[in-house]
């Protein structure tokens, strides 16, 4: 027996983890491109450090063609002294697929434990982990990720006694994302020994049992560089009978960066092209929803160029996955679904000074819109006219263009009309005129472009600068 050597939080501490029958081993396999050699080897050790012997197999790092002189032999005669650690090396750079699948393939841990390489384990972060698995084979768990602060590289411990309060959910880019646990959810949980049900997981920490990663179809082993494998892994394992947990008990830290460290040796395009082909595969009908936010996602469906996706299709068809609007009822029932045809969606575009209606910004809440040069790639000019009358921005959050009383800037606000009802608030209610006004009815007032402010003003189907275009 172990315990939990876990020190903030005591109905963690008290958990008790039987050997008998015998918890299941792991082999922990990290993947690297051109990492700092303190944080791989922080990452290391800290593996070493908090996991009990008899659990832990080995320790897999894989290279993928990182460039650096001091990750080649410094490295491995480095590693050779720590016994259970070894380096493979994937000769040329495909990203971290098919690196964590080439040390999938060579490990002999009945458990795949998976982690970043700038990770720090806190004491008792496997044993969750493990015995989770072994009560419940489906189940694909992480931890409960804490911060390790991207400058002072100090781990940011949990709050001692304060329930974890994250999931995971994905916007309509098809980007993971954070979000509070749910109040009616959050309001059952007890304590932290519980795994919280996730509709997504962030992809990088996670213990998985060999067998079952295998039975599930590992990964699209088409998939490139960087990106999307999280969120189709999500897809799947919900899809097809699995279960996505997080269980806060376990901590591990992360450097989160601001920005991607990554050269992408074929552009930045693939990680739309993975998304496309976990989109094609897994998402039906819904995938529309994701093609009218990303027009390069939309044009390679298209042309078919994102390579050959009949055994990821097979593989859904011989396990008997559920479809995509199951997992949004069933899984994921709070997930808002944008209008698979709305009146009309893109960009638009102003008239007098043929600039578009642009965001301005990701976190464009509360913000006010901006005129800017029409880019046609979706993004931050995404609008759709939904039967609602609304005009929404809503690839991450539901954002409604609200209008405001001149000389206020017209904002960008959370809808206020919520799923199921059919009235919007009367701010946030547009109607296209014939002459190409966006008139807002209960103001009487028109949006206008007044020396790139966009506010609201007595119609005039004269101004250009008062007309518009969606294309
Ligand atoms: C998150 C995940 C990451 C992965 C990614 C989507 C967490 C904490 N992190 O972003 O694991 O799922 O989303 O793809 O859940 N790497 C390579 N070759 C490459 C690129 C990256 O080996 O071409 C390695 C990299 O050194 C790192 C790991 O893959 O160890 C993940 O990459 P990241 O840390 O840049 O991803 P992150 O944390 O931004
Ligand atoms: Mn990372």
């Amino acid at each position: 027996m172990s315990t939990n050597s876990n020190t903030w939080y005591d109905p963690c501490l008290a958990q008790k983890f039987f050997r008998c029958p015998p918890l299941p081993d792991t082999s922990v396999i990290i993947v690297f491109h051109n990492e700092a050699w303190s944080t791989l080897l922080r990452t290391v050790f800290s593996v070493l450090h908090t996991s009990p012997a008899f659990l832990l197999k080995e320790i897999i790092l894989v290279d993928d063609a990182s460039t650096e002189e001091y990750l080649q032999k410094q490295l491995e005669e480095f590693v050779r002294e720590l016994k259970i650690v070894r380096v493979m090396r994937q000769r040329e750079r495909k990203g971290l697929v098919a690196a964590r699948l080439l040390g999938a393939s060579v490990a002999q841990g009945q458990v795949l434990t998976f982690l970043d390489a700038h990770c720090e384990c806190f004491h008792g972060w496997l044993e969750p982990l493990i015995s989770r698995i072994a009560e419940e084979p489906t189940a694909v768990v992480s931890p409960r990720i804490v911060t390790i602060d991207l400058n002072t590289f100090q781990l940011r411990k949990p709050v001692a006694n304060q329930l974890y309060n994250n999931r995971g959910s994905f916007d309509w880019a098809l980007t993971f994302i954070w979000e509070p646990i749910p109040k009616h959810i959050f309001n059952l949980r007890k304590n932290e020994t519980h795994p919280i049900k996730t509709p997504t997981f962030a992809g990088g920490l996670f213990s998985i049992s060999k067998s079952y990663f295998e039975h599930i179809g590992t990964y699209d082993d088409q998939m490139e560089i960087w990106g999307g494998e999280n969120v189709e892994m999500s897809f799947r394992v919900w899809q097809c009978g699995g279960q996505l947990e997080i269980l806060p008990c376990s901590v591990v830290g992360h450097v989160f960066r601001t920005k991607s460290p990554h050269t992408f040796p074929k552009g930045t395009e693939v990680i739309t092209r993975n998304q496309v082909r976990l989109a094609e595969v897994w998402m039906d009908d819904y995938k529309m929803i994701f093609y009218h936010r990303n027009n390069k996602a939309s044009a390679m469906a298209n042309e078919l160029s994102y390579g050959d996706i009949s055994d990821r299709r097979k593989l859904r068809e011989n396990l008997n996955c559920k479809n995509f609007s199951w997992y949004l009822n069933t899984i994921y029932p709070e997930m808002f679904v944008p209008e698979f045809k709305p009146l009309k969606f893109g960009p638009i575009r102003n008239v007098g000074s043929k600039m578009c209606l642009d965001v301005g910004d990701k976190n464009a809440e509360g913000r006010p819109v901006i005129i800017y040069q029409c880019h046609n790639q979706g993004g931050n000019q995404y609008f759709e006219y939904t039967s609602n009358k609304e005009l929404r921005h809503n690839i991450a959050k539901e954002l409604c263009l609200q209008a405001e009383t001149n000389p206020q800037p017209v904002r960008m606000q959370v809808c206020a009309l919520k799923k199921g009802e059919s009235r919007p608030s009367p701010h946030q209610e547009w109607i296209f005129t014939q002459e190409n006004l966006l008139k807002n009815p209960s103001s009487g007032k028109c949006l206008h472009v007044k020396e790139k402010v966009i506010l609201m003003d007595d119609c005039n189907a004269w101004n250009d600068y008062q007309r518009w275009s969606f294309s």
